[in-house]
This record gives structure tokens, C-alpha cells and sequence, in this order.
């Protein structure tokens, strides 16, 4: 068996740079206002080729915005977007370290990917619809969910809003249209389709968001999304995160060959590729394909191209599979210090400004923690009742769990 393996013809891919080896991201080699934008409302999907080839950006390295996917917007937004960014920061590094101290039984971190959701909720409409995974809880931030909230469903305890049915960071928002987060990865990329669907077969103006990991893009799911979504023409907007990462299995096991953007060419959908950590290009992709959507035109297909700065999960150790200064040497830097540049850079904010942004959202998670623990801690409780276990799936429970409840009543 063992000798077998060895003579094996198959090509296994593997990571370029393992601990102890020095990472280089030598490709890149993208300027911000090289590509050009077609007009969202007329385009072909084969005239978003050159998009899904290259990689949209707006900001440089140095924090200036060019060239026609600038989307030009109001310093106010950039700020809020800069004050969502650090909100979650701050909250993630609580979070953590809550975990750490036993007080949260498990964690995950958007650290690197916090444009990501922010930037893209944010062009959105409020009545849109999301569809996420684990690494974008800062869409609820966008659309005003309560931090306390939040922190309770992470404890589980008696104010949780799904009752502890959940990991923690599986968040559901209902008021938010943001939809439960599922723990088997891949499944709300063709739910996401699904519900663009009934939008549009109500006639409403309403475009629904969705992310997928570059792991969770080798399923099935991913590809049964993006063929219904170009037959019957959704209008979804459909984010594949390549953070290079899936825990510890490089983005190549995923790719093969090609890149992923250019997938959703031969499906016949508008694709492109863009720079994830740079929060203008976000946006300005976004907003585009809300247009296109609007406008009767079908699904985009995005690549979000970033880095997992953090490890996968609070139960995860990226040291043991990847060189640790890696995320340090991502071409893409860092997406809250690049929005910050920028601003400072046009003379809408300075380091002391910063520097007060992030003491009060500071203050705003500890506020927030210490109202949280008010209806309950990990230790301690109060928990939400054991029969909840049997509510709010079916609107009529069925027989035998109607009886496997009553028996746990009676014990
Ligand atoms: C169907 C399924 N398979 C495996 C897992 C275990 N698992 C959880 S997250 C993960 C990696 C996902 O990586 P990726 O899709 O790249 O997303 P990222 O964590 O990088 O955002 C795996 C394998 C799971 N939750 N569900
Ligand atoms: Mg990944």
C-alpha cells in the first residue's frame, strides 16, 4: 500500500510556503486604474473577461484612489465604513480573548477580511438580502444590529436569539434579512439563488448578497449555484472569498489550473476579480452588480481576493501548516490601514481621530459585554430552557418529537 502511494501519477497539489520557509507573493502585479468599467445595465458576460483576468482596485498603496471604478464617494461613508471596520476589529480581539479565558467556548475572526462584508452591505439596499458565512458577521454592524445582542448569542445564554441551537459567530439577524449562518459550509450559496428567485417572482427590486469560501467552492453547492443562478437569470450577487486558506489546506487544492473569478464565464455570468482588502474597489464591484441585478441583467460572479490574517478558528493553529509573518507579507496590506491612509491622505481624518475611534469602540464592546453577562455567562448561566430545543423548527411538532419532548418533561 505504502510503496503504491508513492509511484502514484496523481498530482496532489501543495502549499507554496510551509513553516520555516519565507513566503512571496511575486504575481502581483495589479495598479490600481488599469481596467476599465463596462456600463452595468448593458453589458455582456463576456465583456467582464478582462475583470475576471484582472483585478479591480481603486487604492494604491500609498492610499490613493484612481481610475474608473473609484466610486467616488462621500468622506462621511468612508468614515462610517472605517468606523464599522475598527468596530469589529475591537470586537473579534475581545471576543478572542474571552475565548481564551474560557468565558466563550469557541471563536472565529474576520482579522484581514473586515472590508469584506462591510463594504459590500454597505452598497447595498436595506431591504437586500444576505446570505453569509462565519467570516462576515460585520454585515449585522451595517445593518444596525445591537452588540449586546450579539454577544449573548456568542455566551448562549438566556437572551441568545436562536437559544443556543448554534456555535457561537453563527449568528441569525432576522430584522437585518441576514439569514443564519450554516455550520456545513457551501449550503447558502444555491439557498442565496433560491430566494433571488422569489424576488423576482414577487416583481420586488430586491438583490441578494452571498459568500462562499475558497475551500467551500470544490463542493457541489457553488456549482448548482451558479448554474441556476445564470438559467433562470437571479439576481444575486455571488462572492467567492479566496483567502488563500481553507483551515489548513492551501486555496490551491480549489483552483487547479485556472483562477477562480473566471469561473463564472462559461456559466455565462458577468465575473470579476477584485482586490479584497481594498474597500473602494468593494464597494464600487458591489454597487455595479446591484445595478446589473436591478436591471434584469442576472448574477455577478465575484472573486474576492484577500488573505485570512488570523487563525481559522479559536480551535485552529495556522503555525503548524503556514509560515507565521505570512499575512504580513500580503500585497494587499492590511483593508483598515488602507482606508485610514486614504482618508488621512484627502484631509477627512488624522491619527488623533483614529486614535479616539478606536478608545470608543473600545468601550462600546465592553459596555456591551457587561450588559451581555446580565442574562447569563458560560459558567453560570442562565441558559435558555432545554424544551427550546423543540420549538420554532416546525410549525407543528411532529408526533415523535411531540413525545421525545413530553418524556424529557416527565425525567
Ligand atoms: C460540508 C463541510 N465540510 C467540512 C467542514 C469543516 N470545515 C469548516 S470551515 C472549513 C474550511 C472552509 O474554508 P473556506 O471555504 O476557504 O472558508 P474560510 O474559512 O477560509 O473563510 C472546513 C473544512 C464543514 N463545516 N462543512
Ligand atoms: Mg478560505
Amino acid at each position: 500500500m505504502g510503496s503504491d502511494m508513492k509511484e502514484s501519477k496523481i498530482e496532489v497539489p501543495d502549499a507554496p510556503f510551509r513553516p520555516g520557509e519565507v513566503s512571496s507573493f511575486e504575481s502581483w502585479t495589479w495598479e490600481p486604474g488599469d481596467l476599465s468599467k463596462p456600463e452595468a445595465t448593458t453589458c455582456t458576460y463576456d465583456e467582464t473577461a478582462h475583470l475576471a483576468n484582472g483585478l479591480v482596485r481603486v487604492l494604491d498603496d500609498k492610499g490613493e484612489a484612481s481610475g474608473e471604478w473609484d466610486p467616488d464617494l462621500d468622506p462621511e461613508v468612508l468614515r462610517l465604513g472605517l468606523e464599522h471596520m475598527v468596530r469589529l476589529r475591537i470586537f473579534d480581539d475581545r471576543m478572542m480573548k474571552m475565548q481564551r479565558t474560557g468565558l466563550l467556548s469557541f471563536y472565529m475572526r474576520s482579522l484581514g477580511e473586515e472590508a469584506v462584508a462591510i463594504a459590500q452591505t454597505m452598497a447595498l439596499n436595506q431591504d437586500d438580502w444576505i446570505f453569509p458565512t462565519y467570516r462576515q458577521p460585520g454585515a449585522q454592524f451595517v445593518r444596525g444590529r445591537d452588540m449586546v445582542s450579539m454577544i449573548c448569542h456568542c455566551i448562549g445564554n438566556e437572551e441568545d436569539n436562536i437559544k443556543g441551537r448554534q456555535m457561537p459567530v453563527h449568528y441569525s439577524y432576522r430584522d437585518g434579512r441576514f439569514i443564519s449562518i450554516s455550520s456545513p459550509v457551501g449550503t447558502q450559496f444555491s439557498q442565496a439563488v433560491g430566494v433571488a428567485l422569489a424576488s423576482k417572482h414577487k416583481g420586488l427590486d430586491e438583490v441578494t448578497i452571498t459568500w462562499i469560501g475558497d475551500g467551500a467552492s470544490a463542493e457541489g453547492d457553488y456549482h448548482y449555484a451558479l448554474n441556476f443562478a445564470s438559467v433562470y437569470n437571479a439576481p444575486v450577487i455571488l462572492n467567492l472569498v479566496n483567502n488563500q486558506w481553507a483551515i489548513s489546506t492551501h486555496a490551491n487544492f480549489a483552483t487547479g489550473k485556472g483562477n477562480f473569478a473566471t469561473r463564472g464565464l462559461p456559466y455565462g455570468l458577468a465575473s470579476i476579480r477584485v482586490d479584497g482588502n481594498d474597500f473602494l474597489a468593494l464597494y464600487s464591484v458591489t454597487k455595479w452588480a446591484r445595478e446589473r441585478a436591478s436591471a434584469g441583467l442576472g448574477a455577478t460572479h465575484i472573486e474576492v481576493l484577500t488573505y485570512r490574517a488570523g487563525a481559522h478558528s479559536s480551535s485552529d493553529d495556522p503555525s503548524r501548516y503556514r509560515p507565521g509573518d505570512e499575512h504580513t507579507k500580503w500585497p494587499g496590506g492590511d483593508p483598515v490601514l488602507r482606508l485610514k491612509d486614504h482618508l488621512i491622505k484627502i484631509g477627512e481624518w488624522s491619527d488623533k481621530r483614529q486614535d479616539d475611534l478606536e478608545s470608543r469602540m473600545d468601550s462600546e464592546v465592553v459596555d456591551a459585554y457587561k450588559e451581555a453577562v446580565k442574562y447569563g455567562d458560560l459558567a453560570n448561566g442562565p441558559y435558555p430552557s432545554s424544551d427550546t430545543i423543540f420549538t420554532e423548527v416546525y410549525e407543528e411538532i411532529p408526533w415523535h418529537l411531540k413525545e421525545q419532548h413530553d418524556q424529557m418533561m416527565e425525567e
